[in-house]
């Protein structure tokens, strides 16, 4: 490969190398091993070195420091396959060399080890259990006909009743009165187990409820507990059969005009146009885009969608690294009703699905406003051709308020207002519901929501990044029986529980502030110990930022009361004026979340990274590239976090002062939901912020000029009033 202007070494898998990539694969298959037929999972790119990127791309290692002496790179690919045949699952990594893909490594997993589960099987679990006898005849009984049942292929969470060889998923069922009715207002009573290697429905279960008594519902079953799997399912759960409700709370305008009294779409709202007269302000070469001062690169993979990388600032000549690369690397969802199978509803919407394979082709005009550029996004599809979402990653740009104004408030004094304005890198995922749909290529079209995540990765002229993610679409709902109160959800509809969850985010950022060696500085803001009315603070008014620079790999708690708050720092360059260690801040407030269930529970057991609110350990670069999943890289059915997690890359006690490390930040949203929230949830924000700290000498915008828009105008008609 030679590599062109534009290329980037962390530029993602094309859909030509994920061809000529599962080419080579079935290759060796044939020659080398006795495995008759597989389907591809994952095909992806496997980054080169750390330091062999940053010397092609001449950025340097430490602050003043000339970039290393570039080193021929390789192009690597990394695949997980799963044998048709007997469901081993193998990972195989590729090498692109003399002009075709080679295998250098075919490893078979441990057994039990999955990769995550494909956009495929979670269309094939629908397929397989509406092909169920059993389950056709238990819809029956609720008045749901074969063709109404809809049913969600979710990840099992945790099950210690079914072997570990088996690739699970859980089916949790809707009935669909219509083409396009909003089935989650149509929740069914009954959940199936299946194998979405083999293609059977294993089990069919039944969830207890609540009933009322004097001292508040109580569980119709002895227990939370799973039955055994050959019990009466039904007579455990202690209760009858219930229908599923047949109100329809539909979203779609012209389903809404049919089905709700009156309804009528406001017609008040007049149009609001975003313009752009003489062209957008960024520049883009391949996948390297340049904005205000900022470069950096935007890669997509299957797992956690966007990643961005080798982000650098431009501060007046001086090319000044600042994240070598940012990402979502993890997410899960735990759901609160202790009742079985629902414990088993924590969906690692990362590790699990993939948030790039659950990404949306979006609409330009709809998703987004404005002068638009996209980039598609690819992934592998089971047979090895690639899939290319078109219009994945949505780059525009916003006005985004005041960046910074000052007033002179004596008579004849001036004042300045300079606009602020933000770069913005998205994409859209939907989670978990694939409705019906003949074919993959039609699938996007019947696409609608189970929980929508919007990823916005922020720039600012400030020298700020800021991770929005935002949350809209359909809660995941059960049905609730004829008055029956839950204290594990709000009845949001008659009959509509929506379970009460938490949206917890692993943030991954991988620092290279003025170089790859950092620190990580924790401050506390403290009152001063020293009593109002001494000497030391006479006014009691005294206050302080501690600052305290973490020694070793740690896992650490955000303490709200005293204002926590992290920086990375490298020490090797110090302010001009404040004599600190040039640094950005890492923002959580508002964000931080805490674990709510049991530690030791089988979210706590799994999912580690939701037990703190920052970790910090060095990043180490192996054959299969660096420190990556929080929650370990097979995440499916795992009972445990996996020895190659974050739990114990802390408990290495490895030095992290003025080292290559990595941090991972823990943030979400608990969710109690409202009635509000139905039967589309409006959009809830959660901001996390990268600023700079002591790392510029001032602000590094009073150079944005503060330019009058003369297109803004009195809303009626009075006379225009001047800005000075
Ligand atoms: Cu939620």
């Amino acid at each position: 490969m030679s590599p062109a202007a534009a290329w980037h070494p962390l530029d993602p898998l094309t859909p030509d190398e994920i061809t000529g990539a599962s080419l080579a694969v079935r290759k060796y298959i044939a020659i080398e091993t006795d495995v008759k037929a597989v389907k591809f999972i994952t095909c992806y790119l496997l980054p080169p070195p750390k330091k062999a990127v940053l010397a092609y791309l001449g950025i340097p290692l430490a602050p003043g420091a000339k970039p290393e002496a570039p080193v021929p790179i390789t192009r690597k690919a990394e695949a997980d396959i799963i044998d048709l045949v007997n469901g081993r699952s193998f990972n195989v990594i590729l090498s692109f060399q003399e002009d075709e893909w080679k295998v250098d490594t075919f490893d078979l997993l441990e057994e039990g080890l999955q990769p995550q589960i494909s956009v495929e099987e979670l269309l094939i679990c629908e397929r397989i259990v509406r092909q169920d006898p059993l389950v056709i005849k238990l819809a029956k009984d609720v008045g749901v006909s074969p063709e109404e049942i809809n049913c969600e292929g979710w990840s099992i969470g945790f099950d210690e009743r079914f072997p570990k060889s088996l690739r699970l998923q859980q089916g949790i069922f809707f009935a669909r009165f219509s083409r396009h009715d909003n089935h989650y207002a149509h929740p069914m009573d009954f959940i199936a187990v299946v194998d979405s290697n083999s293609e059977k429905v294993l089990h069919v279960e039944f969830a207890a409820h609540y009933k009322p008594s004097p001292n508040g519902p109580s569980l119709s079953a002895p227990s939370t507990q799973a039955p055994p799997l050959e019990a009466d399912q039904l007579a455990h759960a202690n209760r009858g059969r219930i229908p599923p409700p047949r109100p329809a709370f539909d979203f779609l305008p012209d389903l809404m005009a049919t089905t709700q009294e009156n309804f009528k779409l406001r017609d008040d709202v007049k149009p609001l146009h975003i313009m752009q007269p003489e062209g957008v302000s960024f520049k883009l070469t391949g996948t390297q885009i340049e904005w205000q001062n900022w470069k950096f690169h935007i890669g997509f993979n299957h797992r956690e969608g966007l990643a961005l990388s080798t982000i650098t600032y431009n501060d007046h000549g001086e090319v000044r690294p600042v994240i070598y690369r940012l990402s979502l690397a993890e997410m899960v969802v735990p759901y609160a009703a202790p009742e079985h199978p629902h414990a088993r509803k924590f969906a690692f919407d990362s590790g699990e699905y993939g948030m790039g394979a659950m990404a949306n082709e979006l609409t330009l005009g709809c998703d987004c406003l404005g002068q638009i550029h996209y980039l598609p996004g690819v992934y592998v599809n089971h047979d090895g051709s690639p899939h290319v979402i078109q219009n994945c990653i949505c780059i525009h740009e916003e006005d985004a308020g005041v960046l910074w104004k000052h007033s002179d408030f004596r008579p004849g004094g001036r004042s300045q207002t300079v606009r602020r304005r933000r770069l913005v890198v998205s994409m859209v995922c939907t989670l978990a519901n694939y409705g019906e749909s003949p074919s993959m290529a039609a699938r996007r079209h019947v696409l609608i929501a189970l929980a929508e995540y919007i990823f916005n990765y922020m720039f600012y002229q400030d020298g700020s990044i800021e991770l929005e993610i935002r949350l809209t679409g359909v809660l995941q709902v059960y049905i609730a029986a004829d008055g029956e109160q839950t204290p594990y959800g709000t009845i949001v509809a008659p009959n509509v529980s929506a379970q009460y969850h938490q949206h917890i985010f692993s943030i991954r950022v991988d620092p290279m502030v003025d170089g790859i060696h950092n620190s990580l500085v924790e401050t506390d803001i403290m009152p001063a110990p020293a009593p109002t009315g001494s000497a030391e603070n006479f006014a009691g008014n005294a206050f302080t930022a501690t600052d305290t620079v973490l020694k070793t790999a740690a896992a650490r708690e955000h303490e709200a009361g005293r204002e926590r708050r992290w920086r990375v720092v490298n020490p090797a360059r110090t302010h001009y004026s404040t004599k600190r260690a040039v640094g950005y801040g890492l923002g959580v407030k508002g964000a931080a979340v805490q674990l709510m269930t049991q530690h030791d529970g089988w979210v706590g057991r799994r999912a580690t990274f939701t037990k703190k609110a920052l970790w910090v350990c060095r990043d180490e670069e192996g054959a299969k590239g660096g420190r990556m999943w929080p929650a370990g890289k097979y995440v499916p059915q795992t009972r445990d976090a996996p020895a190659d997690s974050i739990g114990n890359w802390v408990e290495d006690g490895a030095s992290i002062e003025n080292e290559d490390i990595l941090v991972y930040l823990t943030v979400g949203v608990t969710h109690i939901p409202r009635p509000e929230d139905w039967p589309v949830m409006p959009v809830e924000h959660l901001n996390v912020y990268f600023k700079p700290q002591s790392f510029f000498d001032a602000n590094p915008s009073m150079d944005v000029p503060g330019v009058r828009d003369p297109h803004s105008v009195p809303a009626f008609g009075a006379t225009p009033q001047t800005c000075h």
